[in-house]
């Protein structure tokens, strides 16, 4: 008996977002939700404690990188990535397709999988839909995902109905090789890039094989916001209601937004960390660049309406003198603050779908917040 179930708690009335809960072998996620990303075993910065203490309540790993490094065999003898990173609450990894098309300009696709290039020591690799698998069974995420080929950003017609068509070969032969259906969720990957027609075919197609969840990939690409959100607008009502659907690789305040009144119930993406080290906050009114010259004497807190532990105790003049000074504390500490703002929108966005004013809740967030990114 698989123990993953998604339950849908509340629809909203104006919109397609809904309110759920997914029930996983490592506890329950609360949807929407935004996953804080750990591609190497770790949220860049923070440890376990720091990501239980914010409350985050599922977070990424990249089979990719864990493969290269530190490699299938110690992810084996430590038991797993939640042991191995001590972190007890659910996991999920993306599959590596995505990474091996981003990270490598020398690879080679062909209908067996990919060849690629380690961007690590120049050693050479064949990464198929069943090693993909055989490597997400080791770490033992709670969610795992299907071997896709992200199609590139501009790729056309023909060349994206091709790509998709293998992407649903290769999900029906990740199904196939998936040895632990009763404790990992396998979702599948819809892709078919910036054509509606391919979209809705590769929806048929995964929705044939079946998965307990779905994915939406080949998105934020470098297609405008726009595309994205009409691409959202014609996929997420073709997908099972009763399954959860995933946008990959995205998660800016707005898209967290635009994906959930169009029905998403999971994101991810690195933004939010990857600004932090670089000295920008995310806060209630919009992106603060700690780091410029502004703030060298402004003793306020990065966000005054933000109740973590950085916001509390610590002032922006501090923090950009660590960010100018490379002090890795000052990474810390906007990586944490980031991460907690955007869990609490997520919160506060569940909560406004249950108590049926999401849209004035919208506006109101981006009056504060500034409609740009
Ligand atoms: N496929 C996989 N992972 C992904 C993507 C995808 O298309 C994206 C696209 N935004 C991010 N991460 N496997
Ligand atoms: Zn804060």
């Amino acid at each position: 008996m698989s123990e993953f179930r998604y339950e849908l708690i509340k629809e909203c009335k104006d919109t397609g977002a809904r309110v759920g809960k997914i029930h996983t072998p490592h506890g329950v996620i609360n949807t929407p939700i935004f996953m804080p990303v750990g591609t190497q075993a770790t949220v860049k910065s923070l440890s376990s404690e720091d990501l239980v203490e914010m409350d985050a309540n599922i977070i990424l790993g990249n089979t990719y990188h864990l493969y290269l490094r530190p490699g299938q065999e110690i992810m084996k003898k430590a038991g797993g990535l939640h042991q191995f990173m001590n972190w007890n609450r659910p996991i999920l990894t993306d599959s590596g397709g995505f990474q091996v098309f981003s990270l490598n300009e020398l690879r080679k696709i062909t209908e067996d999988g990919v060849e690629f290039i380690s961007h690590l020591d120049g050693s050479k690799h064949f990464m198929t839909p069943e090693k993909a698998i055989d490597m997400q069974n080791t770490i033992g995420g709670d969610i795992i995902m299907c071997f896709d080929e992200c199609a590139p950003a501009g790729a056309d017609y023909e060349y994206t109905k091709k790509s998709m068509e293998m992407t649903s070969r290769w999900a029906k032969r990740c199904s196939d090789a998936h040895k632990r259906p009763e404790d990992q969720a396998l979702f599948g990957i819809v892709q078919g890039g910036m054509f509606e027609d391919l979209r809705a075919q590769s929806v048929k197609d995964l929705t044939e094989i079946g998965f307990p969840g779905y994915s939406i990939g080949g998105l934020s690409v470098g297609e405008s916001k726009a595309v994205m959100y009409h691409i959202l607008d014609v996929t997420t009502p073709l997908l099972p209601k009763d399954k959860p659907r995933y946008l990959m690789g995205v998660g800016s305040l707005d898209a967290l937004f635009e994906g959930t009144v169009r029905g998403i119930d999971m994101f991810d993406c690195v933004l939010q960390s990857r600004i932090a080290r670089n000295g920008t906050a995310l806060t209630s009114h919009g992106k603060v660049v700690v780091r410029n010259a502004t703030y060298k004497e402004d003793f306020s807190p990065v966000d005054p309406e933000c109740d973590c532990f950085v916001c509390r105790n610590y002032t922006r003049a501090y923090i950009r003198h660590l960010i100018k000074t490379n002090e890795i504390l000052g990474a810390r500490l906007l990586t944490y603050h980031n991460l907690y703002f955007t869990l609490r929108t997520m919160e506060k966005i569940r909560q406004a779908i249950m108590d049926d004013h999401l849209l004035a809740y919208k506006e109101a967030f981006f009056e504060k917040y500034g409609i740009a990114e």
